[in-house]
């Protein structure tokens, strides 16, 4: 019989505790394929973030550190810097990224740690029941803006890769949407693209992307992927924000 499909050797052999139509076990997926790709499972620690993700170590099969909140690109420059010739990433959501973990990312990726950061943006706190994220658009329903996202009480959206982007540390910074096939597939090239940089030594990688919650946006799976594609992407335009000069790695 013919092989079709077939779970990727970084992957644990183990269902997962996502929601139907949750970006996560996709993205899993992307990163364990681009590991089996590599060929760099036994040599790779990632870091599991404060977020629905919180159990990623349950579902990779390769050596997993758990971080605090929002610290994970901390951990994870220990972590490298002490072992170098590992491959370290951390496993992100834009709560966790973006709100408590602001200055851990800005800073590692200003130092150019040789790290790569895999950023989930899903506009929303999703493992503690959908409050406001800093990524929350204007407008958007959320638990604690019922109203909608008013930017006069609780400010605009940031846009992670634009603004690390203006550093001179980042080397690899890219956005894509969690839509379709090609998307996807998109999303995996860049993956893939920001691991060989780590791998070549060339500094901070980070993809960001655009992931959908449909539990706590409160939509059905396909009218949250719809609503990725309609409204997220205008406010966080999907593309290559940075990468080495050189052009292929
Ligand atoms: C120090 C600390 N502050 C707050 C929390 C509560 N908390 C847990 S997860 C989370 C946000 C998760 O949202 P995000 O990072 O966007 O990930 P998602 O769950 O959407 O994947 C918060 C605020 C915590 N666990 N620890």
């Amino acid at each position: 019989m013919k092989l079709v499909f077939e779970r990727p050797k970084s992957l644990q052999l183990t269902k997962t505790h996502y929601c139907p139509g949750c970006g996560h076990g996709t993205i899993h997926r992307l990163v364990a394929e681009v590991m089996d790709e590599l060929n760099i499972k036994e040599k790779t620690i990632g870091v599991a973030p404060v977020g629905c993700a919180v159990l990623a170590y349950n579902y990779f099969d390769c050596d997993m550190q758990q971080a605090a909140h929002g610290r994970a690109p901390a951990v994870a420059t220990g972590i490298k810097r002490a072992l170098p010739d590992r491959v370290v990433f951390t496993y992100q959501g834009d709560g966790d990224l973006a709100a408590i973990g602001t200055a851990e990312i800005i800073h590692a990726a200003a130092r150019s740690e040789n790290i790569t950061v895999v950023f989930v943006n899903n506009a929303i706190y999703g493992m503690t029941g959908g409050q406001m994220a800093p990524t929350t658009l204007i407008g958007q329903r959320t638990e604690t803006s019922p109203y909608g996202r008013d930017p006069k009480l609780a400010g605009y959206p940031i846009r992670v890769c634009e603004m690390l982007a203006t550093l001179d540390g980042p080397s690899f910074l890219a956005r894509v949407e969690l839509t379709d096939v090609k998307n996807i597939n998109r999303a995996k090239s860049y993956l893939k693209k920001a691991f060989e940089i780590q791998l070549a030594g060339k500094g901070f990688s980070l993809v960001e992307i655009l992931s959908p919650c449909p539990t706590n946006w409160g939509m059905r799976p396909v009218d949250a992927v719809d609503w990725v594609r309609k409204e997220m992407v205008k406010v966080f335009p999907p593309g290559v924000f940075k990468e080495p000069k050189e052009g292929n790695v």
